[in-house]
């Protein structure tokens, strides 16, 4: 910990995007390079390789968003994956769902994993003690090569932007190996990006998912550090979805526990796409 207080800016296009605060820690793991602040409105602030992956204060806008309209909506759920998810913050939301009996957590950076316990604590909070969770340091990519069909009822997949060794996770050869390992009800949910400071890839994971699965569905909310602020999460099933009219017996109790997510919010938030982001799918 160190008493040294920085602007710290997650460049985007032309643009800054920064938090001034105190500089918990600044290390460089094998992967990239760790950067943990204390700023006074968005609390501790994880940066990995210069790009804002969560604070406190709004962690659960991205967490909630990402594991609720999965979890909620399938009935079948005891055996998940998340691929990378090394805050804990998915992880933590997930056990809030008693039919779960496993969960497989695979990062690559174990540092991660180390700094969110040691620096970030509030985001995994009592997940990292459930004996339900397994972690495993490994490659997700491989980890889904050597597991076998019909395997998982749902995977998170909770990376960082499509650069260096997060790439292969937006690819279609992934999407099409998850799919192999999901069991035919099961839900692949992704972070993908936001439609306005990552539109290209935002629609390429779109048009991608559209076209592996037979299902795919789109919500958009708000992760306000985050370049633009505005984000997506897509949701793909080999069975019909319909997360646009959320309905689950699950969901009241799951509800109260929540900050950000409802019924009532998935219902509009899976209504939310931009005009341009449906007409550029169309065309
Ligand atoms: N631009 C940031 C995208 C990061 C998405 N993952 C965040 C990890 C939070 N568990």
């Amino acid at each position: 910990m160190t008493d040294i207080t920085i602007w710290l800016d997650e460049y985007h296009k032309g643009s800054r995007f920064g938090l001034n605060g105190k500089l918990l820690i600044r290390k460089s793991s094998k992967y990239q390079e760790i950067i943990v602040i204390e700023n006074d409105y968005y609390g501790k602030a994880l940066m990995l390789d210069g790009c804002w992956m969560t604070s406190l204060k709004d962690e659960k806008y991205y967490h909630e968003c990402l594991v609720h309209p999965a979890l909620s909506s399938i009935e079948e759920k005891s055996n998940v994956l998340i691929i990378g998810g090394g805050d804990g913050g998915t992880a933590r939301e997930c056990l809030k769902y008693s039919k779960i009996a496993k969960i497989d957590l695979v990062e690559i950076d174990e540092e991660v994993i180390k700094v969110s316990k040691n620096f970030l604590q509030e985001i995994g909070g009592e997940a990292w003690n459930d004996k339900r969770l397994k972690i495993y340091i490994n490659d997700g990519v491989k980890w889904v090569e050597k597991t076998r069909d019909n395997f998982y009822d749902v995977i998170f997949i909770d990376c960082s932007d499509p650069k260096g060794f997060s790439n292969l996770l937006f690819s279609d050869s992934f999407y099409k190996e998850c799919k192999r390992i999901l069991t035919p009800k099961g839900i692949l949910a992704t972070q993908s990006e936001s439609p306005e400071s990552f539109r290209n890839i935002h629609i390429s994971i779109l048009k991608n998912l559209k076209k592996i699965f037979r299902a795919s569905e789109t919500m958009y909310s708000f992760v306000p550090i985050y370049p633009s602020g505005i984000w997506s999460w897509t949701f793909a099933s080999k069975e019909k979805l319909y997360l646009s009219k959320p309905n689950s017996k699950d969901s009241l109790e799951i509800e109260k526990e929540c900050e950000i997510w409802n019924l009532n919010f998935q219902n509009a938030a899976f209504k939310m796409m931009p005009n341009k982001i449906v007409k550029e799918l169309n065309s």
